[in-house]
């Protein structure tokens, strides 16, 4: 280690690949580990998927007291949220404070991408290559690339002769775009699409959005922060933290800790009505069974096709906007402000393209079913190259130059989410593997970059500067990654968890579904046993890379 060495130097400790809220909060607890560290950044600030998406009302919908970081009790007490679930505004601002406050910025290098990180075994060291030419030099190699950051517009047939103006959601312009008395596409219904929808057919002249697969969504009931909300978790953070921590998604969410099976169908109504009410997606912890037990499923899925039905008017729209063929949760969950609601409106157009999918773009418009939809912009609203996209971005070379993009052709392997056995002192943060976008992402950082110093630290203490996974443990991970995935329903839905959404991406279930307060305490025990399933070397040169158990 070199602690003390000029963070803008080529040769650091750590390279901490991306700003936002993972590289942020590792790039702090590595500098008081006394590590020289450099943040890397493709963007022009920090916040990564609050940096990027910026499209009408873009907002959390997990509550804002909880979508926060825990590790500075002054921080915690200090933030004042204005909602109860924040939007991107706010919550950039709350990553540039954080930024500011714990004097981060300057060891990130902005409006930077990380073209290649090839392990260079006769000294143990990453050498990673910048898209402006530069490179680094570092021990530790830590992509905090996001799970929903590589963004993605499918190749639609014309797509780039369209001649009106053309965005997608997770790329936003910062000065944000003006609709009005524009026709405009929206295409695609995930959480962006349904967020943003609403907001645009309030300026717009006409909207039509292109549906291939109905979402259930629920009521987010967003209203501004009340004092006694506020103080109520200000005064109680301490104990609130630690169940988050132990939860299964890290969200305190009042989890009725019962099969919907159990009670009865009054009961069962007078749940799901209370939640919805409430609003938000803990209305999937109205029970404790409905992603694993298909009959209580179908109670909840039910439930929301009803009041979808009650809220649009003609029952044609509304009967295009249920869905019926996969089971509610599987895919993610939304939270929304009026979506339904909007279809009543006159200047939107609802087009189902699951049996016509759009066939081509133009320079007018979008043509589905052979109806050309003319208009002046297209909003992609299309996702992501979900948990391994950003990391494929980058050439990641690793052991004996073996690519992580061949080794993961099948679908990604990781041990614990956090390492791949191969690529020595590379780490990523929330990894495929790890319970990730099934949680509550910041207490997943938060875990996983503790858990990190930790190790680190470890090392230095044993002047062991090489760590890696045994195949084995990594073989003995995916398998139970797999099984639990199994044990429950998402695996029959196409989502973005399965890599359904990229044609030819291997359909390989990629977070960990056994919950975050049983995966924390999987990766304390794999700690505490000195490592288990990790190899540590003093340095991996002539065969001297052994493992210290
Ligand atoms: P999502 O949830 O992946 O949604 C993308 C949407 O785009 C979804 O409705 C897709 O339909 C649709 N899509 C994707 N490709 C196509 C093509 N080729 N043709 C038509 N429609 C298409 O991304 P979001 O940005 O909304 O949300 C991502 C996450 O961010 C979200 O889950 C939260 O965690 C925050 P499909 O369902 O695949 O049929």
């Amino acid at each position: 280690m070199t602690p003390g060495r000029e963070s803008h130097s080529s040769a650091v400790d750590a390279v901490v690949v991306g700003a936002g809220s993972a590289g942020l909060y590792m790039s702090h607890r590595l500098r008081g580990l006394g590590l020289s560290v450099r943040v890397i950044e493709a963007g022009s600030g920090v916040g990564g998927t609050w940096y990027w998406n910026r499209y009408p009302d873009a907002r959390c919908d997990t509550e804002s007291m909880q979508y926060s970081y825990s590790f500075s009790p002054d921080l915690q007490q200090d933030w004042h949220w204005t909602e109860k679930f924040a939007g991107q505004p706010e919550i950039l601002k709350y990553a540039n404070y954080v930024a500011d406050r714990f004097d981060l910025r300057r060891d990130i290098t902005f409006n930077t991408f990380v073209t290649s990180a090839v392990y260079d075994e006769d000294d143990d060291q990453w050498a990673i290559r910048t898209g402006t030419g530069e490179d680094i030099r570092a021990r530790f190699c830590i992509m905090a690339t996001g799970c929903l950051s590589n963004a993605r517009v499918p190749d639609f047939i014309g797509r780039d002769g369209f001649k009106g103006t053309t965005y997608h959601t997770g790329h936003w312009p910062h000065e944000g775009v003006d609709f009005s008395g524009k026709r405009v596409a929206v295409i695609g219904t995930g959480s962006s699409g349904i967020q943003c929808i609403p907001e645009i057919v309030k300026q717009a002249a006409q909207v039509y959005v292109f549906q291939r697969t109905p979402n259930y969504s629920i009521p987010a009931r967003n209203h501004p922060m009340t004092p006694e909300h506020e103080q109520s978790w200000k005064s109680n953070y301490d104990e609130r933290r630690e169940m988050q921590r132990r939860s299964r998604t890290g969200n305190v969410n009042n989890l009725n800790d019962v099969s919907a099976m159990s009670v009865s169908e009054e009961d069962r109504q007078s749940q799901y009505t209370a939640r919805w009410a409430t609003g938000g997606t803990t209305f999937m912890a109205s029970f404790n069974d409905l992603v694993t037990n298909k009959a209580s499923n179908d109670t909840a899925a039910e439930f929301v096709r009803q009041r979808i039905g009650e809220i649009v008017r003609d029952p044609a729209v509304a009967a295009r906007l249920t869905p019926r063929d996969y089971p509610i949760g599987t895919k993610r969950i939304c939270a929304d402000t009026h979506y339904f609601e909007t279809f009543n409106r006159d200047n939107v157009t609802l087009i189902d393209i699951r049996e016509d999918p759009i066939q081509e773009i133009v320079t007018s418009g979008v043509v589905a079913a052979g109806k050309t939809y003319e208009v002046d912009s297209i909003v992609f609203a299309t996702g992501f190259d979900a948990m391994t996209g950003a990391l494929l971005k980058v050439d990641i070379r690793g052991r004996g130059g073996e690519s992580l993009r061949v080794k993961w052709e099948a679908g990604p392997r990781t041990y614990l989410g956090l390492a791949t056995a191969g690529f020595p002192n590379l780490f990523i943060i929330t990894g495929p593997g790890s319970p990730s976008v099934l949680s509550n992402m910041i207490v997943s950082i938060e875990q996983h970059v503790d858990w990190l110093t930790d190790c680190i630290g470890h090392m230095r203490a044993r002047q062991l500067h090489v760590i890696e996974p045994v195949r084995e443990a990594e073989d003995a991970w995916v398998e139970h990654v797999n099984k639990t995935a199994n044990r429950t329903l998402y695996p029959s839905a196409a989502s973005w968890y399965m890599g359904a959404n990229i044609p030819g991406k291997p359909r390989v279930f990629m977070p960990y579904i056994g919950g975050v307060g049983r995966y924390r305490q999987e990766c304390a025990e794999i700690a505490a046993k000195g490592y288990e399933g990790f190899r540590l070397a003093a340095s991996s040169r002539a065969g001297a890379f052994q493992s210290e158990d």
